[in-house]
């Protein structure tokens, strides 16, 4: 069995992050209100009222953040660029202000010899564009592409690659279908439109990058789909849920098609909101790679009361949980890797493990260190389940473990720890984890080995 250090030459290390997790500084410089702003004071919206206002004061302690990342030894560093920081009222004038803070950071960065991998859009919309309709509004769309041209057009000489949408499957069904994030919409499946537009706004955004020589990529967070029993009911529910899920955000994207929905009593203009020639504009840029998101797989059996969807999600029993309660199945990020490639063929271009990573209960010792061993164990095993989806002939090109430090968790406020580093968020302390010294390590030890076989292309890999 391939394991870990069988990962091949040229293999990209990283760690991911997103703005409004990490940054604070929400009124600094100029910056305007996202969705996230309003939505944290919503009374029970986030747990015990916390707010991305400080997060980790990254805004201002980059400079320590990034040395952390020059100590891991890393190839690149994905974070994303705050929209309302470049352009406060997704409209209007640009924020020059905004734009200086990411200029510092790409600097900074390759300063420390570390490749940064910007995502665009991680979930914290300008406010006034929702006021508009946000993603449901298919202005938002057009609105992304400037603000892709604004952003490239000042970091595009130091920066290759770029990453377009986080998670839109995510950000459709917790921000417009359940209201669990912001904006906080609770529309069940009228949300789809804030799909097509997402993908719509990717396709735009995607045309303008590439027309100036810049390598795109998406970050979509996809499971492999497990039907509870081989009955015939809990496979159709798990492959109505797969649509869902996994296909709606990848089928466009590489076949030029949505994939059938009518388990949902959808039809493929997904609501209305998809106009000729639409999905011509999103596959026709093409894709340097798609972003992999893995947490775990899900387990789908056929719905057993009449809520309207076709599944109903089911536990997946006798494995382990991470703090948040998410199973841990590492194989399942083999699974999904080899699953795409018998799914997409020659249409899948290379994959980019984007995020990876798993919360876990950790405080410092009274010595100050920090012992997070299942974490150590989570990481470990999925490298060891990516160097085998390699041997089966997947072109995985890097990973970035989320996260670099722990930072605010969405809904869950600062509950919720995925960092390599811990935070004291009274103080703003960094410590170093078990985990980060462990990645640290493995880093170095994949390097130092005899090279084998090499992975170039994408991601600025020489
Ligand atoms: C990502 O979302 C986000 O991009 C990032 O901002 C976030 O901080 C990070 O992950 C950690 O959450 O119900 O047990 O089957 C992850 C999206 C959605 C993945 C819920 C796991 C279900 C777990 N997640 N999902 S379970």
């Amino acid at each position: 069995m391939p394991n870990r250090l069988d990962l091949p030459a040229g293999f990209r290390w990283g760690v991911s992050t997103a703005a409004y997790q990490i940054e604070g500084a929400v009124e600094e410089d100029g910056r305007g209100p996202s969705v996230w702003d309003l939505f944290v004071e919503r009374p029970g919206a986030v747990k015990d009222g916390h707010t991305g206002r400080v997060a980790c004061d990254h805004y201002h302690r980059y400079r320590e953040d990034v040395e952390l990342m020059r100590g891991l030894g890393l190839d690149g560093y994905r974070f994303s660029i705050a929209w309302p920081r470049v352009r406060p009222t997704g409209a209007g004038a640009v924020n020059i202000g905004g734009l200086d803070f990411y200029d510092r950071l790409v600097d900074e960065l390759l300063g420390a010899g570390i490749t940064p991998l910007p995502t665009l859009f991680h979930w914290d919309l300008p406010q006034a564009l929702e006021d508009g309709g946000g993603w449901l509004a298919r202005d938002t769309a057009y609105r992304f592409a400037e603000y892709a041209e604004i952003v490239v057009d000042r970091l595009g000489d130091r920066v290759p690659a770029w990453i377009t949408l986080n998670e839109p499957f995510v950000h459709m069904v917790f921000g417009y279908a359940l209201g669990i994030h912001a904006p906080g919409h609770a529309l069940m499946l009228d949300a789809l439109p804030a799909a097509h537009h997402q993908l719509l706004g990717h396709g735009l955004a995607a045309a303008v990058l590439r027309e100036r020589g810049h390598e795109v990529l998406i970050a979509n967070n996809l499971t492999p789909v497990w039907p509870a029993s081989e009955k015939p009911q809990d496979v159709a529910a798990a492959a109505a849920y797969d649509a869902l899920h996994n296909r709606l955000f990848t089928d466009p994207l590489l076949l030029g098609r949505y994939p059938d929905l009518s388990a949902y009593g959808v039809g493929d203009d997904l609501g209305g909101s998809v106009r000729p020639g639409d999905l011509e504009l999103i596959t026709a840029p093409g894709l340097d790679g798609l972003g992999v998101n893995y947490y775990n797989p899900t387990r789908i059996a056929a719905p057993t009361e009449p809520d309207g969807l076709p599944f109903a999600e089911a536990e997946i029993e006798g494995v382990p949980r991470t703090a948040f309660g998410w199973p841990v199945v590492p194989d399942g990020l083999r699974e999904l890797l080899v699953g795409l490639r018998e799914r997409y063929g020659s249409a899948l271009p290379p994959i980019t493990i984007t995020e990876n990573g798993c919360s876990v209960t950790d405080e410092p010792a009274p010595d100050g260190t920090v012992h997070d061993q299942p974490r150590i164990d989570y990481l470990a095993g999925h490298l060891d389940a990516l160097a085998a989806a390699i041997a089966r002939g997947v072109d995985v090109r890097g990973y970035y473990t989320w996260s670099l430090i722990d930072n605010f968790e969405w809904a869950e406020g600062y509950h919720q720890r995925f960092g390599l580093v811990h935070v004291d968020f009274e103080t703003q302390k960094r410590t170093p984890k078990a985990s980060y010294a462990w990645y640290r390590d493995l880093i170095a030890a994949h390097r130092a080995r005899p090279a084998g076989k090499s992975c170039g292309g994408p991601m600025g890999a020489p």
